[in-house]
């Protein structure tokens, strides 16, 4: 009975290390070491290969490392309602208190050097050029969250504190404390328009790919700055150059892309509105997410419900 790590990254033993320090008497193999799929109770992964998931017949559950499972409902060996075909399993994601604090703080502070014009004044600065501006206030500033789930709601909350009007995007309506809430398409349009900063935290579902695209970009006011750190796939990365070179958008902030790492030859590198990070937003720590993991591996081998489980139907 064995805990796979499956991931696309060297981490896997980094990892290890630490599922072990909560339960040493656990089975943990880090792929591609030898194992017999038959034994592989859970599998833990990260952009892994796809189309290996289904070899592992005696599979109970597969949890993301992450906040995100696009990348486990996108292989065609797990199943799913678009896929009834793959190894159905319950999925389970990261909802972890860190990786929630972490993303709450890379939206703030990319909202406030948004307000500040950072991006500009460092290219100013590059020539010597010496160009005072006026500037906007946090408390003359709404910002539009994309999603209002575990980071939404907490990013919103960091703004909040810090001055800004909040407003936030999901698919179903709630009240929240000083943000004011919006829900479904109906309601996109109402909910961009007064927005000075749109921040993207959805989930990438069939739904929500490519969202961030030219039709919403005109539905925003006129210099609306973006930040999307939620997953590449939610940008029609062809719209956003066109829609910043024409004054519909004022710049853009991306953690993540389509192709990741960003290729060296891709025109965001260079664009001098638009800032470039290498998917850091937010990034799960062992130290702190090791433990849910280790839980769920144990509730699935009880037969109890793991935490976090992903809704299938909706995809996240
Ligand atoms: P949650 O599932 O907690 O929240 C998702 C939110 O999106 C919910 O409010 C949901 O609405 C809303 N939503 C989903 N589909 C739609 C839709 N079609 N229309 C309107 N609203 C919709 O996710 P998290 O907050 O934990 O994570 C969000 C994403 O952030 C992850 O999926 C991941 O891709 C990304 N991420 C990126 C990181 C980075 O470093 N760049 C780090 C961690 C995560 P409702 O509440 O009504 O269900
Ligand atoms: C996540 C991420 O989904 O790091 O957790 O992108």
């Amino acid at each position: 009975m064995a805990l796979l790590i499956l991931r696309n990254d060297e981490k896997g033993n980094a990892w290890r290390q630490e599922l072990l320090k909560i339960d040493s008497s656990l089975e943990v193999v880090v792929y591609p070491e030898p194992h017999q799929t038959e034994a592989i109770k859970m599998a833990a992964v990260w952009k892994h290969p796809e189309g290996l998931l289904h070899n592992y017949t005696s599979l109970l559950g597969i949890q993301s490392m992450g906040a995100g499972v696009d990348f486990i409902l996108e292989d065609p060996s797990v199943g799913s309602p678009q896929n009834p075909s793959g190894l159905k399993r319950p999925i389970m994601r990261v909802v972890d208190e860190q990786l929630t604090a972490d993303m709450a703080e890379y939206v703030l502070t990319h909202c406030l050097a948004a307000l500040r014009d950072l991006q500009h004044f460092e290219v100013l600065s590059s020539d010597r050029r010496w160009e005072p501006q006026n500037y906007r206030r946090a408390s003359e500033t709404t910002v539009g969250i994309l999603g209002l789930g575990t980071l939404g709601m907490a990013a919103g909350e960091a703004l909040l504190k810090n001055g800004f009007q909040v407003r936030g995007w999901a698919r179903s309506p709630r009240s929240a404390e000083g943000i004011s809430v919006f829900a479904g398409t109906e309601q996109l349009s109402e909910f961009l328009n007064g927005c000075q900063i749109v921040v993207c935290l959805l989930p990438l579902t069939p739904n929500t790919r490519g969202i961030l695209n030219t039709s919403l970009f005109k539905q925003m006011d006129p210099g609306t700055f973006i930040i999307n750190a939620a997953r590449g796939g939610h940008l029609t990365e062809a719209d956003l150059i066109p829609a910043i070179d024409k004054g519909l958008l004022s710049g853009a902030c991306l953690d993540v892309f389509q192709e990741e790492p960003l290729p060296g030859e891709h025109p965001f590198w260079e664009h001098p509105k638009i800032r470039v990070t290498p998917h850091v937003a937010s990034v799960s720590d062992p130290r702190t997410v090791a433990a849910q993991i280790v839980t769920n591996y144990k509730n699935l081998l009880k037969g109890v419900k793991p935490e976090n489980l992903v809704d299938l139907e909706k995809g996240y």
